[in-house]
């Protein structure tokens, strides 16, 4: 295999498997056929929205490091390009103009992960020692460059979500009801719950799926009213169990192309301790993100679609969910479109 980013890859990664420079990983396995079999899940032409508003959770208390987005309005003239009067440009011109720009933490809300936005230290080049390594073997510093790095060209020059914009982010979403289950009690669901939850659904997911889960956590957010309580979201809803080998080889084989889920972190995190000295901190972004290039979508909200899908006893749906075709960003707000 011509491989000339690393000489090993990590345990159970897929690395070069879809071509050494291959940007959008588990994003291959959609298809023609995945995205037609994900339409003849329409048949009312019923449509939901699967975005918290984006400025929820409200402050920083849910993640410090992102906080809620501002926005900036640019001068124009002696005032604001914002209800701006275009009869100052001519007299014969009725218009009025507002422009607006926000700074706003890609992942502050219903996002997608990049895949630039978890790595590894790895030996990827077999020299002993390990380096800042992401998905196929892409390094931070050179091709995921931040401010800390020598180089001044920063962001990801490889692996940036535009590579999952450009992918055509549709296909057959099914919504695993861990609400219904576990309600909004904290449950660390592994390999055998999310079978049984599956099990209990009657759903079965297959190669190219988007696998999402409803927990309730997006909903207690919105009921929070941009308030959120950090020690009360921490002992809420479900989350997957990343130490779990079972369901992490379950999420290799499954050929599933994204996880979505409404939750803050797919995963519990921090997770428990792993094996040891070094190890993961989210083992679950790592397997996923840094080993199979798969997508995590993080703070959606499907509250809507839960209830609709169990009235009507269904578990899939049509899913369109580009993000922003951003150059050179590891995350995304999204706003994910559920058409039944
Ligand atoms: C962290 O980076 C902690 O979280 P996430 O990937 O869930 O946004």
């Amino acid at each position: 295999m011509d491989a000339p980013r690393w000489k090993q890859r990590p345990d159970g990664s897929n690395w070069g498997d879809f071509g050494p420079d291959d940007q959008i990983g588990r994003l291959n396995l959609l298809n023609a056929q995945t995205r037609l079999r994900a339409i003849r899940e329409v048949e009312e032409g019923t449509t939901f929205c699967l975005s918290l508003p984006l400025d929820y959770p409200g402050g920083n208390t849910l993640f410090q490091h992102r906080k809620a987005p501002s926005f900036f309005y640019d001068k124009r003239g002696e005032g604001h390009n914002y209800n701006y009067r275009l009869s100052s440009v001519c007299d014969c011109f009725s218009d009025v103009i507002s422009d607006d720009a926000v700074m706003m933490f890609t992942q502050y809300s219903t996002q997608w992960d990049g895949l630039g936005h978890v790595g590894q230290m790895f030996d990827a080049d077999g020299d002993g020692v390990p380096e800042k390594v992401y998905y196929n073997g892409y390094r931070g510093g050179v091709d995921v460059v931040g401010p800390d790095d020598a180089d001044s060209n920063l962001g990801a020059r490889a692996i940036g979500i535009e590579n999952l914009a450009t992918a055509g982010v549709q296909g057959r979403g099914v919504l695993v009801d861990l609400e219904r289950l576990h309600g909004r009690e904290r449950a660390v669901v592994g390999y055998d719950g999310l079978m049984a939850a599956l099990d209990a659904q009657q759903a079965s997911v297959e190669p190219g799926d988007f696998l999402c889960l409803y927990t309730g956590f997006a909903d207690l957010i919105l009921e929070m009213n941009k308030h959120p309580d950090g020690e009360v979201l921490a002992r809420s809803c479900a989350v997957l169990d990343g130490r779990d080998a079972k369901l992490l080889q379950w999420i290799t084989d499954s050929g599933i192309v994204a996880i979505c889920a409404d939750n803050f972190a797919v995963e519990a995190y921090p997770a428990g301790p792993g094996d040891g000295d070094h190890y993961p901190a989210l083992p679950l972004h790592a397997h996923c993100i840094f080993k199979l290039g798969l997508n995590l979508g993080e703070l959606w909200y499907f509250a809507e679609l839960a209830q609709w899908l169990r009235a009507h006893r269904r578990s899939s749906f049509l899913l369109t969910a580009p993000p922003l075709r951003l150059p050179g960003a590891v995350g995304s707000p999204v706003t994910p479109i559920a058409t039944v």
